[in-house]
């Protein structure tokens, strides 16, 4: 089983939409406001702002404001028939402000402040190196993406 991890199966993905979804959807009602978003961002670490959760709930609600799942459903299909895009690279792409394809910890530091969140600079690296897994000082999208289902 592990050696076809990286192939994407419809069970993984199946299984994938179900996490994604419920840990989005904070108070269980089966559907995602903009507020579940930013919460669950938080929670997670992962900090965007206000205008990218609000944008991508209307977005993908269609006009409505709240997400069902299987608007949600539809939309991850249509992410990975693209470019095997996710709500964590929506996350990663929100943090990566110059676009270089990594998060610096100044990069975090932003999103974070964005949020309205003071964090000190002890606690910002230390996040830092629990994700940095080769050490680079910067974080990936693999090693972002390793952080977060660890803290799912
Ligand atoms: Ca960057
Ligand atoms: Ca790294």
């Amino acid at each position: 089983m592990a050696a076809t991890e990286s192939r994407r199966t419809p069970d993984s993905s199946q299984r994938e939409l179900a996490t994604t979804f419920a840990l989005l959807d904070r108070n269980r009602d089966g559907r995602i406001c903009a507020n579940d978003m930013k919460t669950s961002m938080r929670v997670l670490n992962l900090p965007i702002s206000e205008q990218v959760a609000s944008n991508f709930v209307k977005k993908l609600a269609k006009g409505g404001c709240d997400i069902r799942e299987e608007e949600f459903a539809l939309w991850m299909r249509t992410c990975n028939d693209y470019n095997n895009n996710s709500i964590l690279q929506q996350a990663f792409d929100a943090l990566d402000t110059n676009k270089d394809g990594y998060i610096t910890k100044a990069e975090l530091q932003t999103g974070l402040t964005l949020l309205g969140e003071v964090v000190s600079d002890t606690v910002l690296s230390a996040m830092m190196e629990e994700a940095d897994l080769d050490h680079d000082n910067r974080l990936s999208f693999q090693e972002f993406s390793h952080a977060v289902s660890r803290r799912a």
